[in-house]
């Protein structure tokens, strides 16, 4: 078998700096995630915990800086300092979603670098799973992205200034460019369930951009992903009793047909191409 032990890891929530949006057109469900909205703020304005004026979004401790003049943004012409003036400040918004859908959070973050500490630290929380983040001082923006499984079918974002002292804290991480977008493959759906195939019955379910399964022969399992036009299901198979390549284990694919009712795959032993035949029709 194949290690999967990288696929639970990335299951857990990942956190990339850098990393290139995946290219699929959709819609941005945060509101004002660029901070632009509103009045203009000058060289900035401040907001505290409770206030209202920032649109769409709500101010749940300390305060926060809508920057404008004071230094560039990474979109627009605004971003926004989680340290107040002063206090350590956090910032939430709840966006609609559907549960089991996969989304990916992404924000650009630069950290004032015009007073202490030297490195800001905040955290990022979405969908109850938090991810702390530390940055030296710089106006340099840093692309981040996060991907998540929506449980409910509202999900808040928040972002929160962990930097100390909180009260007295002036000089945080810059935020810019928040977006949430819905990525969940368009055919994803289409493969849950359940398929008859020459090795039994294969039950297909999904966990989050993962699709996995099991079947009869030998207990075997499968997982695996879609590729990006959703058609064709690439992964691994185990069985037991070792569930390990080359005997236990290899690859495996499936192509989903144009009515949605019939996969035509391949397995491999190891690392071998997948070339023997595989082919499966839905059943339910
Ligand atoms: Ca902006």
């Amino acid at each position: 078998m194949k290690s999967t032990m990288c696929v639970s890891a990335v299951l857990a929530g990942i956190l990339l700096a850098g990393f290139s949006s995946l290219a699929l057109a959709n819609q941005n469900l945060v509101v004002n995630g660029s901070f632009e909205a509103g009045p203009d703020p000058g060289s900035f304005t401040t907001f505290k915990q409770g206030e209202k004026s920032l649109h769409g979004w709500y101010i749940g401790k300390g305060s926060v800086d809508l920057v404008g003049s004071y230094f560039p943004a990474s979109d627009g012409q605004r971003s926004l300092d989680l340290d107040g003036s002063p206090g350590a400040g956090r910032i939430s918004q709840s966006v609609d979603t559907v549960p089991g859908h996969l989304y990916q959070l992404s924000f650009d973050l630069a950290a004032n670098p015009e007073g202490p500490p030297n490195i800001k630290t905040m955290g990022v929380t979405v969908a109850g799973t938090s991810h702390k983040i530390s940055k030296l001082g710089s106006k340099t923006y840093t692309p981040y992205a996060l991907q998540f499984v929506a449980l409910d079918d509202r999900t808040t974002v928040s972002f929160e200034s962990l930097n100390q002292p909180a009260d007295s804290a002036k000089f945080g991480m810059l935020l810019d460019n928040v977006s949430v977008m819905d990525i969940t493959p368009p055919t994803l759906h289409q493969f849950v369930g359940e398929w008859d195939s020459p090795w039994g019955v294969i039950k297909f379910r999904q966990e989050g951009r993962y699709l996995k399964a099991t079947y009869p022969h030998d207990n075997g399992r499968i997982v695996g992903t879609l590729s990006a036009d959703g058609r064709t299901f690439e992964g691994e198979w185990s069985e037991s009793p070792s569930y390990k390549p080359p005997q236990d284990g290899g690859r495996v694919y499936f192509n989903l047909s144009d009515d949605g009712q019939a996969l035509t795959g391949g397995w491999g032993y190891g690392s071998a191409p997948p070339s023997s035949v595989w082919n499966a029709t839905r059943k339910h």
